[in-house]
């Protein structure tokens, strides 16, 4: 009843402002030359709404763009984020499915904007979001170590990093964001010390690998998907370094002890068969890190997406 679950909007992000290496830009094109879309049309009978085009967003390149409050690129990933939070909420207030194929994880302040702010708009209601991922990405300015944007999308996201200047995140409302107490975590094992008290301080609901070790994946998923409740419109959000680096070596920052490549599509499954999902972004895939692993790279965020819209083995 959240969305029409046959028709989907796909936007494609080829951006990578967020962290320092090149070639995650290229990760939507590497997706779709693998027959993404193909494959969700054919196999999966899907309507997709496609505009055909990977966005560079070349146009929003600002003259000057120096370091703010230690953030890299902030114009830049500022002015890219509130365009794709318009393209996500567009398709998201027409009732479609969004998919949006990244680039880097701080296109994610673009995509839970846009349908934060859709589903208030056409339920009155509060978005959850599941975040797959080996790291957090909710440092603030402050408390990060690198300056790169893209660990700190949840910051901004909740409201626990704010900026009034609407060229730097400023744009970013309250109908836009999410409640810390809506948001779940699967898959963490590289955190950041200042995250560690933020995730401590919010109560926010966080499955590590070992957790995953603890209980195995059935049992996290139950947890993590009773956090939420049901009747909650879900936003999966799902980084690809969330898988081992055996599985998923082409992306920016790997870490080891992670997801086996089974784990990943049965967490997009559960989430899938809550029939809730109304978003997933598939992020951090790098073609041209560890060039003869990306096609396995590439080949496993196909098959997460495919499994988060519902495929199933049988
Ligand atoms: N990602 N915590 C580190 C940082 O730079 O803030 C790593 C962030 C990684 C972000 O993988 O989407
Ligand atoms: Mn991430
Ligand atoms: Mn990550
Ligand atoms: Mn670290």
């Amino acid at each position: 009843f959240l969305v029409n679950k046959h028709d989907l909007g796909v936007v494609a992000v080829g951006f990578s402002g967020g962290q320092p290496k090149a070639g995650v830009d290229a990760a939507p094109m590497a997706l779709i030359e693998a027959g993404l879309i193909q494959q969700l049309q054919d196999d999966l009978e899907l309507n997709v709404e496609y505009d055909g085009q990977v966005h560079s967003y070349s146009e929003f390149i600002p003259a000057d763009d120096p370091p703010f409050r230690n953030m890299k690129q902030p114009r830049f990933v500022s002015a890219v984020t509130q365009q794709v939070s318009e393209q996500v909420y567009k398709y998201a207030k027409e009732g479609k499915m969004v998919v949006t194929l990244g680039g880097d994880h701080s296109i994610a302040i673009g995509t839970v904007s846009g349908t934060a702010r859709a589903i208030r708009e056409r339920f009155g209601r509060e978005l959850a979001v599941v975040w797959v991922d080996a790291h957090a990405d909710i440092n603030t300015p402050e408390t990060s170590e690198s300056g790169n944007v893209h660990g700190m999308p949840v910051a901004f996201l909740t409201g626990l990093a704010k900026e009034e200047r609407s060229d730097i995140f400023g744009w970013i409302k309250e109908h836009h964001k999410l409640s810390v107490k809506k948001l779940v975590y699967i898959g963490l094992r590289d955190i950041d010390r200042g995250e560690k008290k933020i995730l401590k301080d919010h109560g926010i609901k966080a499955f590590s690998m070992h957790d995953i070790d603890r209980y195995g994946i059935g049992k996290v998923m139950d947890m993590a998907l009773g956090w939420i409740g049901s009747d909650t419109p879900i936003h999966l959000s799902f980084d690809v370094d969330a898988l081992d680096p055996m599985w998923a070596p082409s992306t920016g920052t790997p870490v080891r002890g992670g997801l086996t490549l089974r784990e990943g599509d049965f967490i997009a499954e559960c989430v899938a068969a809550t029939g809730s999902l109304i978003a997933l972004d598939l992020v951090e895939v790098n073609p041209s890190l560890d060039e003869h692993g990306a096609s396995d790279t590439v080949r496993a965020g196909c098959s997460i997406v495919r499994c988060a819209l519902g495929d199933t083995l049988l």
